[in-house]
């Protein structure tokens, strides 16, 4: 193997195109992003483009934002025709959304992997077909130098009766005994523990009743493990070079100060005694939209803070930056709203979240009820604390959680949220 080529491959993930926060779309940001990308995979000579699921925001996207997606690809594939490009399916993502335009395209360098592949083709009852996962990469050279084993976002009925651990040993196995000398890459979209969660915009998932996987999910020998699903860039602590690349921007209030980027992974093939190589560079990726957060401050400080923000009075509506205030009250402040958005309403600013900091004066502390904000409210908690309100503060029994756990995968990957 000596003398090969090493394969350049770009790691990102969790686009979710078709965004919206508090309701003003995102697709100024995306256009920017992946304007930025395209370049970005010239630059740098990149082999293989891989997303790692959360395609969409949402199962069901607009058009407009299938219409990127597919705009952007026929970009890439008539400006880079050897660029291999894998596209995974997300919690976030319709399975079949993402493997349909497959069927169009066939078996060319545009991999999409929305669901694990079954032994009797798709979305039947056979069992996962690790075979069926593995996917070439070839380098500058036009020569296979790497192998990736696409693994999507499984849900349980993707497992069947097996585990998730079950599966990833499966799929690894055969990756790299398919790889040989080469590197091998094996992707996935799940929750792996040690990773930083942020507070609002990852659903939690559950698969056989876990919160998170075990780095050791994930074999010594893979080369490089290319996850999605955690928004903030970071890696994990693993049996081998572990990543979360990342969202490409903030995708709620929460996220505003990551450090968002994509990896550039150089792969090189292995000697006789030396395994194959890997190293990572991360790309910082431009932010096109500011964030401000206000508060908390009393109501008029709260305005006044609006009237001093220093603005550029000239920028297009879709660039204007994004503001959260938080206001300080006391008790019922019932022109909150109005006063709020009337010192909003001749800025350049959008609003994305107003809320009222209850501050307790003397003996309101005594009611002991903290006032919280809906969005913040994890819903497995709320189930859990109804449960014990009811059953003499005991515990939801296991199979009942996991019940419910089931119900939120279903409901938060078949409706949009608002
Ligand atoms: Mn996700």
């Amino acid at each position: 193997m000596s003398g090969m080529s090493p394969l350049t491959l770009l790691h990102t993930s969790d686009w979710h195109l078709g965004h919206e926060l508090n309701g003003h779309p995102r697709e100024e940001e995306h256009r920017h992003f992946l304007d930025w990308l395209h370049a970005v995979i010239g630059e740098h000579g990149v082999d293989a483009l891989v997303v790692t699921g959360d395609i969409y925001d949402v199962a069901n996207p607009p058009v407009s934002a299938m219409a990127r997606l597919y705009g952007f690809l026929h970009r890439l594939c008539a400006a880079y025709p050897a660029l291999d490009i894998v596209i995974l399916g997300g919690n976030h993502d319709s399975a079949m959304r993402i493997d349909l335009p497959g069927a169009l395209l066939g078996t060319g360098r545009v991999h999409f992997a929305g669901a694990m592949p079954r032994t009797n083709g798709p979305r039947t009852d056979g069992a996962p077909d690790p075979e069926k996962t593995l996917i070439p990469l070839t380098n500058s050279d036009g020569a296979i130098a790497a192998w990736l084993a696409a693994v999507p976002f499984c849900r349980p009925v993707d497992l069947g009766r097996e585990s998730l651990e079950t599966l990833y040993a499966a799929v690894q196995d055969a990756g790299l005994a398919r790889a040989g000398d080469l590197p091998l890459v094996v992707t996935g979209h799940l929750h792996v523990a040690g990773g930083a969660v942020s507070e609002m915009s990852e659903r939690r998932i559950v698969v056989g009743g876990e919160e998170a996987q075990a780095p050791t999910l994930f074999d010594a020998r893979a080369a490089y493990v290319a996850l999605g699903h955690l928004h903030r860039a970071q890696a994990i602590t693993g049996p081998t070079t572990i990543r979360y690349a990342g969202s490409p921007f903030p995708l709620s209030m929460a996220e505003r100060d990551y450090r968002h980027s994509v990896a550039l992974v150089r792969l090189a093939a292995g000697e006789p005694e030396t395994p194959p190589s890997c190293t990572v560079e991360l790309l910082p990726i431009p932010r096109p939209v500011v964030f401000h957060s206000l508060g908390p401050l009393p109501l008029d400080a709260a305005v006044a803070a609006i009237g001093a923000l220093d603005l550029d009075a000239d920028l297009p509506p879709a660039q204007w930056p994004f503001i959260e205030v938080s206001v300080a009250v006391t008790g019922p402040e019932p022109l909150l709203h109005q006063k709020v958005l009337a010192a909003l309403a001749d800025r350049p600013l959008r609003l994305v979240r107003l809320r009222r900091h209850f501050v307790a004066q003397g003996d309101q502390l005594e009611t002991g009820a903290e006032p919280v904000d809906l969005d913040d409210l994890d819903p497995a908690a709320v189930f859990a604390r109804l449960y014990a309100d009811q059953h003499e503060g005991e515990a939801p029994p296991e199979d009942l959680a996991q019940a419910f756990a089931r119900l939120m995968i279903d409901t938060q990957t078949t409706q949009k949220p608002r």
